[in-house]
C-alpha cells in the first residue's frame, strides 16, 4: 500500500470515519551548505520524493489525537499540554509542537484527529521531523482556515522543533520541505529567508544523486550539534560580528588570526568556506555545469570531516568508496554523526557505485548501507 493509502487506512481503522483531507510533506537532502543555516548563511537543499502523509479531520472537543504507524497507541493531548513544552514527548512532540507554535502565534487552532504514515526513514538525517511538522502544519492551517501565508510556515515549524521539542536546529530543513520545487534545488539565504529556485536538471545532464544511508548509529548527535552551534556563536561574538555569515572568505585569515584556539579556528574555517562553496555551486548550476559541482561537494565533505569534525567512519568510508567508484563528488548531508551521504554520479553508474559502497562496508564489518537514487521533488502539498 502506498503511503497516502496507509494514512487513510490508519485513519479509518483508528477513528472509524473518513478523513476530511490528506496532506503530504517530503524529506530532504542538502546538496551543499552544512551547519551554515544557524550562522545566517547559505544552503542548497532539495526535497525528496519520499513523503510523510497526514490524514486528518476536525475534532469538536478541541483536543488533538494523533496516531502514527510507528506506534500502535494514538497520543491524545489538549490545549494545556500543547501550551507547555515537554508535556508531550517522543514523535508526537513534533505534532504538539506545531499546535504550540500556532497558538503562540495567536491562531485559534482547531482540534483534530490525525493519522500519520511515512516513507521518510526516521533517524537517517533526511528530515523526517520537518516532514511531519510541515504536513501537520498544512493540515491544521487548512482545517482551521487559518490566515497564515506559506512564507511564514518554515519559521513556525522551526519554532515547534526549537522551543517545544527542544532541538536547537536552523531553518534549512523546514524551508526545503515547505518550499522545495520539483527539478530544482532551493538556494536559501538563511538571514533574509530569500529563496531562489535553482534548476537542478540531473536527468538532462545524464546524472543522478545517489543517497547512501550510512546506517551508522547516531553517536551523541544532539549534544555535538548544540556544541558546534555554541562554538560558532562564541566565535562570532569574539570577532564582533552578528553571525559567521558576516566573515567573508577573503577576510578569513585575518579572522582566524584573532581567535586563540585551534578548534574554534577550524569550526570558523568550515562555516566561512562552506558558505563560499554554496555560492560557487549555485554559480555552476546557473551555468548548467552540474557535473562540475562534484569537487565542491567533496571539498565540503573534507571540511566537515577535518574542520567541523562531524563525520563518522561509516560516513567517510561511503564517501571514499563512492569517489573511488567514479562519483564526481560525494559528501555527508545533514547534521552529522551518522545519517546519509550523497554522491553525484552518472545515471548509468549509480548501481555500480552503490555496489562499491556496499562492498567497502562489508570489508570494514559495517552494517550494510541503504542506497537510493533521487530526483528533486516538490514541497508540502494538500493531496485531496
Ligand atoms: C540539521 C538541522 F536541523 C539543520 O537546521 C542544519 O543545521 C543541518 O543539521 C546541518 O546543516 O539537519
Amino acid at each position: 500500500m502506498n503511503v497516502a493509502d496507509r494514512a487513510t487506512a490508519g485513519f479509518r481503522q483508528r477513528y472509524g470515519a473518513e478523513p476530511a483531507g490528506r496532506w503530504a510533506a517530503p524529506g530532504r537532502v542538502n546538496l551543499i551548505g552544512e551547519h551554515t543555516d544557524y550562522n545566517d548563511g547559505f544552503v542548497l537543499p532539495f526535497a525528496l520524493p519520499l513523503r510523510t502523509v497526514v490524514a486528518a479531520a476536525p475534532a469538536r472537543d478541541g483536543r488533538w489525537t494523533v496516531w502514527s504507524e510507528l506506534d500502535d497507541e494514538p497520543v491524545d493531548f489538549g490545549p494545556a499540554d500543547a501550551d507547555e513544552p515537554g508535556r508531550v514527548d517522543g514523535w508526537a512532540a513534533y505534532v504538539a509542537g506545531v499546535v504550540w507554535a500556532l497558538r503562540a502565534d495567536g491562531h485559534d487552532v482547531p482540534g483534530a484527529r490525525l493519522a500519520v504514515a511515512s516513507d521518510v526513514p526516521v533517524g537517517s538525517g533526511l528530515s523526517s521531523s520537518a516532514a511531519i511538522e510541515s504536513a501537520v502544519l498544512a493540515a491544521l492551517v487548512d482545517l482551521g482556515g487559518l490566515d497564515l501565508p506559506t512564507g511564514r510556515w518554515p519559521r513556525l515549524a522551526q519554532r515547534a522543533e526549537n522551543d517545544y521539542v527542544g532541538a536547537p536546529t536552523g531553518i534549512m530543513d523546514q524551508s526545503a520541505v515547505i518550499r522545495g520545487r520539483a527539478g530544482h534545488a532551493l538556494f536559501l539565504d538563511c538571514r533574509t529567508e530569500e529563496v531562489e529556485q535553482i534548476p537542478f536538471d540531473l536527468d538532462g545532464a545524464g546524472l543522478a544523486v545517489l543517497v547512501i544511508d550510512s546506517r551508522a548509529p547516531h553517536r551523541h548527535a544532539d549534544g555535538e550539534y548544540a556544541a558546534r552551534r555554541k562554538s560558532c556563536e562564541r566565535a562570532a561574538a569574539t570577532l564582533g560580528v552578528t553571525a559567521l555569515r558576516d566573515v567573508d572568505v577573503a577576510d578569513l585569515d585575518a579572522a582566524l588570526a584573532r581567535l586563540d584556539d585551534d578548534e574554534t579556528r577550524r569550526r570558523v574555517r568550515h562555516v566561512v568556506t562552506e558558505n563560499q562553496r554554496v555560492l560557487d555551486t549555485v554559480a555552476l548550476l546557473r551555468a548548467g555545469r552540474v557535473r562540475d559541482t562534484g569537487p565542491l561537494l567533496t571539498a565540503s565533505h573534507a571540511s566537515m570531516r577535518d574542520d567541523f569534525e562531524i563525520t563518522v567512519p561509516e560516513i567517510d568510508t561511503a564517501v571514499e568508496a563512492a569517489l573511488a567508484a567514479g562519483a564526481y563528488g560525494a559528501r555527508m548531508t545533514g547534521g552529522g554523526f551518522g545519517g546519509c551521504v550523497l554522491a553525484l554520479v552518472d545515471a548509468g553508474s549509480a548501481d555500480a557505485v552503490a555496489a562499491a559502497v556496499t562492498d567497502a562496508y562489508a570489508r570494514n564489518g559495517f552494517t550494510a548501507p541503504g542506497t537510493l537514487t533521487v530526483l528533486p521533488a516538490g514541497g508540502v502539498t494538500r493531496l485531496d
